[in-house]
């Protein structure tokens, strides 16, 4: 199943010179980037896209780290791309976050956390059309992508 997720490389990312790093880490992965901005996020977006978590004690400080500074947002399209990208990051608290992920190589936070992904189908859809218009979003091949994904990964539903 080819899909697209939205990933987001943090403030802390930015900050720390590790935007390079990390994007490596998802294109070694096999996974194609759709489209990209780096960006000061708007508080009022970075407020929509984290709705779901919205009256929970860690919120506010939420939305303070994600509007603190440039964000490099992301779209990327691959086979099993959401569940792909979240393994890549590892869990969300860095000292919990296996070695080996982004988050486990890179990170001891709680919430500093490097890296946002898209964690289902329905929330991907959600946050790619909060952050990308239609035509942002690029269609083209990749020339190795014949090497990456095969006939079943194109047909199989999980
Ligand atoms: P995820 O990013 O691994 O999907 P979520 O539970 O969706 O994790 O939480 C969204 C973001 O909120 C986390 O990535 C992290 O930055 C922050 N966060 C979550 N729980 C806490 C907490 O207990 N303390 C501080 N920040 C938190
Ligand atoms: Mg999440």
């Amino acid at each position: 199943m080819i899909e697209r997720t939205l990933i987001i490389l943090k403030p802390d990312a930015v900050q720390r010179g590790l935007m390079g790093r990390i994007l490596t880490r998802f294109e070694e992965k096999g996974l194609k980037v759709v489209a990209t901005k780096l960006q000061v996020l708007p508080r009022a977006l970075v407020e929509k896209h984290y709705e779901p978590h919205k009256g929970k004690p860690f919120y506010p400080g939420l939305v303070d780290y994600m509007t603190k500074g440039p964000v490099l947002v992301l779209c990327f399209e691959g086979p099993f791309c959401i569940e792909a990208s979240r393994k890549l990051m590892g869990a969300t608290f860095g000292y919990k976050a296996e070695p080996g992920t982004i988050r486990g190589d890179f990170t001891a936070s709680k919430g500093m956390n490097l890296v946002h992904g898209s964690d289902s189908p329905e929330s991907a859809r959600r946050e790619i059309e909060l952050f990308f218009k239609p035509e942002e979003l690029l269609n083209y091949e990749l020339q190795n992508s014949p090497w990456m994904c095969s006939d079943e990964d194109r047909k199989a539903t999980s």
